[in-house]
């Protein structure tokens, strides 16, 4: 049922790396900073076609679309879906944006990949059975680190489309990892934000705010990869509404919960 999901996103990421006149693309959604193009539109277009001819039931939750079938999360095979995760990185032709898509079995997730086209880098993992990179030289697995966190590398996410309600208190916890660990990085993808936890090169992350379909994915990769993904509070994140996210390898996950800062 998955093996068709890398090269359908590979070819999905087609139409991110033939991006041109970007900027005339744009169309801006409700809230600060949120924006879509119409090459989110073209991508979420296609994975929904090509989907939908494989398998005709299936139900698709896209960041796109007017109107998510979010009932069906607990009752049946979803797939849960951001065209691309990191717009305004994509506007700005930074480079650094990803496809997410995961799919969801009973309401948890079963499968993810996130692409990244730019370093043609692939994360997946399916429950049970571990994370992995596809890379241009082969396929690795992936583990998250074993730091704690005075050593360790945070990233965070600064949930620009809330930033008067969220602004100051997502800058007060970024100020607390930047004194207690090595130093801190924002990415602009979150999907990217939970691989680079899942590989290890990044320690911790948090957003305030994330929306399902930037996570979805993310969430399996770094379980898979032993790492640990939940609220600002400890409970479970949440498919079918926006929650904040707290993740990181178990030392630095914990750390940062016991400080009483998340
Ligand atoms: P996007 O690029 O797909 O919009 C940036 O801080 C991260 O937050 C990105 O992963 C971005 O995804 C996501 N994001 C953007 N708008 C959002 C919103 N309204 N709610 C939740 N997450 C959002
Ligand atoms: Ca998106």
């Amino acid at each position: 049922m998955y093996e068709f999901i890398p090269e359908l996103m590979r070819e999905a990421a087609k139409i991110m790396l033939s991006a041109h006149d970007i900027d005339n693309s744009i169309d801006s959604k409700s809230g600060d900073a949120n924006f879509v193009t119409a090459y989110d539109v073209a991508v979420q277009n296609f994975l929904y076609k090509e989907i939908g001819a494989r398998l005709p039931d299936a139900v698709i939750i896209g960041e796109e679309a007017d109107d998510n079938p979010m009932d069906a999360l607990t009752t049946k095979v979803c797939f849960i879906i951001d065209p691309i995760d990191g717009t305004t990185n994509f506007i700005h032709n930074y480079r650094f944006s990803a496809i997410s898509v995961g799919i969801t079995d009973g309401g948890r997730v079963v499968y993810g990949a996130v692409y990244n086209p730019y370093m043609n880098l692939l994360y997946f993992a399916e429950r049970g059975r571990g994370a992995f990179v596809e890379t241009p030289s082969g396929t690795l697995p992936i583990h998250v680190s074993d730091r704690d966190l005075p050593n360790a590398l945070a990233a965070f996410g600064t949930s620009p489309y809330y930033r008067e309600e969220l602004g100051d208190i997502t800058f007060e916890r970024a100020k607390w990892l930047f004194r207690n660990t090595r130093d801190i990085r924002r990415c602009g993808s979150a999907a990217l934000d939970l691989c680079t936890v899942a590989s290890g090169a990044v320690d911790i992350f948090f957003e305030y705010r994330l929306s399902p379909w930037d996570f979805a994915a993310g969430s399996l990769i770094i379980e898979e990869a032993g790492g640990v993904i939940t609220q600002f509070d400890g409970s479970p994140i949440t498919l079918d509404k926006p929650c904040s996210i707290l993740a990181g390898n178990n030392p630095c996950h914990t750390s940062a919960r016991e400080s009483g800062m998340f």
